[in-house]
């Protein structure tokens, strides 16, 4: 009897013990986590060591600004400094990406990889002191991610979004450990980069007379307003540069041959019908494209990323491909021309023809394309990377071939997509039902022997802007799924929703202190 009540004390204790260790919550979830005794206060007085590295030291400064919503100021980031309690330093045994986060009651150390893996630290470290109000628990960290590629795609096309909302969406991507920014730049309802040597680009390109209001299955209502905006140079440098100070790379999209009406009406040369082009006032898809027939198309799309690599250092260029009708191109001269000299059989032939000849002019400029997953119809080059959008078939027949693929199933990833089951209760949306759990549930390996499996690179959540008139309401859309597809991205090897959902209970309160919008109805358990 003595011994039984020694037992159940002994339990007792320890459970006690582990009840009291105060919880450790961090999306995506890491790796590894040893919860240790005690822990530690980062108060005003707190400074960060970044040693001699200058690159440390910016990425120690960016840190200090993310944290002043709790500290209530920058704290001092210095070379070295006697009384440092947060510590940052580079491990050369570490991933370039992998981070260890280590928290004791005198001092915090962040070993990355690379200054890119004490980011990743700091964003974690950066949740536990949100968390905890300043006070962190002592714990040990191990943690890397799963997939190399982890992307987000923003849409300013449909929707303008000035620079300052692109940098919040780049801070937005980084804060979710996430590497990749794609940047939908070209659409049929405008153009939105300059290039200098077709200035109607801009000029041009960019307008649209008026807007559709409402939804596109059930309005032909407008709004008689003209709508507008685009990016010079310099404000892509820019941009460009403040991804690469949070380690996110930009990869652009310049649409082909579909999705191409902010084009054509300036230089409506580049059509088959050569006139008679509005950059699009509706959603959907425009049945007018760039001519595959004529020489001068060509010439024109390799001017205009002849800039575009001035301008994006990205190992890959995002060439679009995907719904691209074949009416105009059946019925243009040039185009069948263009088949009959080539012996191409049909017309996703000829849109074969079009993307590996741009691939092949990308390539011997240093670059890889990466293309929607039409791209697959009609034949593709070995080397071209497949986005998978119209659900996992196409990233999973690419993988089946031996190409690189990106998983952006429209199920698992369209941001765009309504939140709850019930949209009356919602802001106007795209209509299709994506809530957080669906998102967390993509397996991006799905019918994928082992060795397919190499060929994914990862995932990415798109957000498409037709019903997405700010940034105010792209935040309401991105979050919280976003976070759900950044634990898919760095931790696919680790899911459970149920912890998912404790530790996003959590992680709100980071978007609270970096005063994001978001939604709310997971949450309030009012999504499904
Ligand atoms: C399909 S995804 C599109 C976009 C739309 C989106 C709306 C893709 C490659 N094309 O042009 O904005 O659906 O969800």
């Amino acid at each position: 009897m003595k011994q039984l009540v020694l037992l159940a004390s002994l339990l007792l204790l320890s459970w006690t013990t582990t009840a009291a260790t105060p919880e450790i919550n961090i999306v995506p979830k890491p790796l590894l986590v040893k919860p240790a005794e005690g822990s530690f206060t980062v108060d005003a007085k707190t400074t960060v060591a970044a040693g001699p590295d200058k690159e440390l030291l910016r990425v120690g400064r960016l840190f200090a600004t993310m944290i002043e919503p709790v500290t209530g100021h920058n704290l001092p980031v210095k070379r070295s400094s006697a009384n440092a309690a947060i510590l940052l330093s580079v491990n050369d045994d570490l991933e370039e990406e992998e981070y260890r986060l280590t928290v004791t009651p005198h001092d915090i150390t962040v070993q990355g990889g690379s200054p890119k893996g004490v980011l990743y630290g700091l964003q974690s470290l950066r949740q536990l002191i949100v968390d905890g109000g300043g006070v962190v628990p002592a714990v040990e960290i191990s943690d890397k991610p799963f997939f190399g590629y982890r992307g987000a795609m923003l849409d300013v096309v449909r929707h303008f979004m000035p620079v300052e909302d692109v940098k919040a969406f780049i801070d937005i991507v980084a804060m979710h450990k996430l590497n990749r920014f794609h940047w939908h730049l070209t659409d049929d309802q405008g153009w939105r980069i300059d290039i200098r040597k077709y200035p109607d680009l801009a000029r041009v390109g960019s307008i649209r007379k008026e807007t559709l209001f409402g939804h596109l299955r059930t309005s032909s209502e407008y709004d008689g307003t003209p709508y507008g905006g685009y990016y010079t140079q310099s404000e892509i440098r820019e941009i460009v540069n403040y991804a690469a100070e949070r380690y996110v790379e930009v990869i652009p999209e310049i649409e082909m041959p579909g999705h191409a009406l902010g084009a054509l009406t300036p230089y409506p040369w580049l059509g088959c019908r050569g006139e008679g082009y509005n950059v699009w006032t509706r959603w959907g898809i425009s049945s007018d494209v760039f001519c595959a027939g004529k020489e001068t198309t060509f010439e024109f799309i390799e001017n205009v990323l002849a800039e575009v690599i001035e301008l994006f250092p990205s190992k890959y260029i995002h060439i679009g491909g995907d719904e691209c009708p074949k009416a105009r191109w059946k019925a243009c001269p040039h185009c069948q021309q263009r088949m009959k000299e080539n012996g191409l059989q049909n017309e996703e032939h000829l849109q074969s023809y079009f993307m590996q000849r741009v691939e092949k002019w990308l390539q011997a400029h240093g670059r890889e394309i990466i293309g929607w997953d039409e791209i697959l119809q009609g034949g593709i080059s070995k080397t071209a990377t497949v986005m998978s959008w119209r659900g996992s078939k196409g990233g999973i027949a690419a993988a089946k071939a031996g190409n690189k693929a990106i998983m952006a199933p429209n199920t698992h990833c369209y941001l765009d997509y309504n939140q709850t089951a019930e949209p009356r209760y919602e802001p106007l949306a795209n209509g299709k039902y994506l809530p957080v759990r669906t998102v967390y549930a993509l397996d991006p390996y799905d019918q994928l022997t082992p060795s397919e499996r190499a060929c994914i690179l990862g995932v990415q959540a798109n957000l498409w802007t037709e019903y997405i008139p700010d940034f105010f309401h792209a935040k309401h859309m991105l979050l919280p799924r976003l976070a759900a597809l950044a634990e898919v991205g760095w931790a696919c090897d680790r899911k459970d929703f149920e912890d998912f959902r404790k530790r996003m209970s959590h992680f709100r309160k980071t978007y609270d202190a970096a005063g994001y919008n978001y939604a709310t109805y997971f949450f309030d358990g009012k999504d499904e």
